[in-house]
């Protein structure tokens, strides 16, 4: 399906900055350049490379309570989040002049719930899309690991609960699910800086800064925040605040490669530039009918080598798929996979590390895309794939679907569990939320029941 691309706050920035390069490198055009990304603070889109510059905006920066925290924007409040956001509205919607709604099938959001940006503002945008047009309005959100702070799992429980009311989808990333892949930082602390949450309850409960910034410890906070505006006024984001989004932007690569290539394994499935007449080609109406349950949503992915004599043998592999495909057809054909053997993938994909790790048989629909040279897809294989999977998730509603790529070198199996509702992930960052909140002393017993309510999804 074609994509309007919207990352909100630091993750979401790199996530989408991602995505648009992993699309060049397939070969599929999603967006056709409808990317747009926002931030409170100038620092989170130091890293882009592939979202240009006049997709960029910057909103809430001249409010009282974001310019205070200088490069920090929101510093990882997601009230203070939506008060910007909704105090900028008009700036926020002059922004999407720089997308083309008529030409895209859907809207993605993609954000990180435990920020405050992200999670907060993230919020305000999807609400704004949803009133732009009938199309439906996903969401891609990050989910905390354990080692971050209470604020930033209760951040996290607190948005995902209004992104799944708001949005047609939600699918997730799991960040815990993923640890051992997030690259150890230099840093001693799981998070680089207070945008990564990193403030804990007791420097929000008495009204401190709660910045956790590495290596200002003895600089006052408030010398640090006065340098940063004055900095920040003169030359745009303080070197300090850049170097702290190049950390996570180094720390979080690989997650970020793995949620962009999944995604655009499923949304992009049939957009690739040189398409092929495929029989059973995947569509957006069938994505569209997988995520239309609402709720949360995750994905699978598993890859097979295939057999081919690849005519571009010689090319080294590190060239974009694009480029491998465009030498390596060759003149063999692969030879047809056998039935088990495609079976197996799609098992594999179920069975692999999912982007949120769930109960398979809690799932109300599933898509399989499967990805490679039609000639090695054996269709009793695929039917029979689908087949263990209506039986595996215990549900009719098992579509399935081809991206015909002659000259890919592997098969690709892409599945997304729709709806999913046993995920321990989801109770335990509910649980440590409410914990967080009943240690709270200043919280009122009405706060904490309307928050208990607020979690049951
Ligand atoms: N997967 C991933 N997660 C991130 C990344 N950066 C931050 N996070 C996560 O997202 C949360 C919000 O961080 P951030 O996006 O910096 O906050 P925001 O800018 O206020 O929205 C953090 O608590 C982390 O769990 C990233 O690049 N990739
Ligand atoms: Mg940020």
């Amino acid at each position: 399906m074609k994509l309007a691309l919207v990352g909100v706050g630091s993750a979401g920035a790199r996530i989408v900055d991602r995505i648009l390069e992993l699309e060049v490198e397939s070969g599929r055009n999603i967006s056709n350049g409808n990317a747009l990304v926002f931030d409170t603070a100038q620092a989170a889109f130091a890293d882009l490379e592939y979202v240009p510059e006049e997709n960029r905006a910057v909103f809430g920066d001249i409010y009282p309570r974001v310019e205070a925290n200088g490069e920090d924007g929101t510093d990882g409040d997601p009230d203070l989040g939506v008060e910007v956001a909704r105090e900028d509205i008009h700036e926020l919607r002059r922004a999407f002049d720089v997308l083309e709604f008529t030409d895209v099938d859907a809207t993605l959001l993609v954000a990180g719930l435990g920020g405050g940006t992200g999670g907060g503002a993230g919020a305000v945008l999807l609400e704004e899309l949803q009133s732009v047009d009938e199309k439906p309005v996903y969401a891609l959100g990050v989910l905390p690991t354990d080692a971050e702070s209470d604020q930033a799992a209760l951040n996290a429980a607190r948005s995902l609960q209004s992104f799944v009311t708001i949005a047609d989808n939600t699918i997730c990333f799991d960040n815990e699910a993923w640890r051992p892949s997030i690259r150890a930082s230099e840093s001693s602390t799981e998070s680089p800086g207070s945008t990564d949450a990193t403030r804990t309850d007791t420097t929000e409960a008495d009204g401190s800064d709660g910045d956790a910034d590495d290596g200002d410890a003895t600089e006052t906070n408030e010398d640090a925040a006065a340098a940063e505006e004055f900095e920040y006024d003169e030359d745009g984001p303080t070197a300090a605040a850049v170097e702290r989004e190049r950390v996570a932007a180094e720390r979080y690569d690989e997650l970020n490669r793995v949620a962009a290539r999944r995604v655009l394994s499923l949304l992009g499935a049939g957009e690739l530039e040189s398409m092929t007449i495929a029989e059973n080609r995947a569509d957006a109406s069938d994505i569209v009918r997988t995520l239309d349950t609402g709720g949360v949503s995750t994905i699978g992915q598993a890859t097979l080598g295939l057999d081919r004599d690849t005519g571009g043998s010689w090319l080294p592999s590190w060239l974009p798929d694009r480029i491998l495909e465009w030498f390596g057809g060759g003149d063999t054909e692969p030879e047809p996979t056998d039935a088990a053997k495609v079976k197996d993938l799609v098992r594999r994909a179920v069975d692999s590390r999912l982007t949120l790790p769930c109960g398979i048989s809690s799932a109300d629909r599933t898509l399989i895309v499967l990805s490679g040279p039609p000639s090695a897809v054996s269709r009793k294989g695929f039917e029979s794939a689908r087949h263990w999977l209506e039986l595996e998730a215990d549900t009719v509603e098992v579509l399935a679907g081809d991206e015909p790529r002659p000259n890919a070198s592997q098969l690709t199996a892409t599945v997304v569990l729709s709806n999913v509702t046993s995920v321990d992930r989801i109770d335990e960052l509910q649980k440590r939320a409410v914990d967080a909140i009943e240690d709270l002393e200043s919280t009122h017993e009405e706060t904490k029941a309307a928050a208990e309510d607020e979690f049951i999804w």
